[in-house]
């Protein structure tokens, strides 16, 4: 393993997974049945989103806009990964870019 590269942006192997699913247009955390829920993570914590989309025929993605994170979409079943480091404080909205009215929470740095 190198960890040649310093941009933050591509955290190393031990990156925290955060199971995400899109459904009926909203967030869960994967065994979750609470909406678009809070996501926290820790200071400069490495984390990699894993997002499926189980909504057929819905293309949803999901990014965290003033953190420049942003996933591909998915055009229907399916998944993706995205990959960030934390910031070492604050919180921020994530949403699904097509439909970011509905399809929102909030990540916070705690
Ligand atoms: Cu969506």
């Amino acid at each position: 393993m190198s960890f040649s590269s310093r941009r933050p942006a591509e955290p190393g192997p031990a990156a925290r997974e955060i199971h995400l699913i899109g459904r009926n247009t909203t967030f869960y955390l994967e065994g979750s049945a609470d909406p678009n829920p809070i996501l926290r993570v820790k200071p400069g914590e490495s984390i990699r989103i894993v997002f499926r989309n189980t909504d057929g025929g819905m293309r949803h993605d999901f990014t965290i806009p003033d953190w420049d994170v942003e996933s591909s979409v998915v055009p229907g079943l399916g998944e993706t990964v995205v990959t960030f480091k934390a910031p070492q404080q604050g919180r921020a909205e994530y949403n699904c870019t097509p439909h970011a009215t509905v399809m929102k929470g909030t990540i916070a740095v705690e």
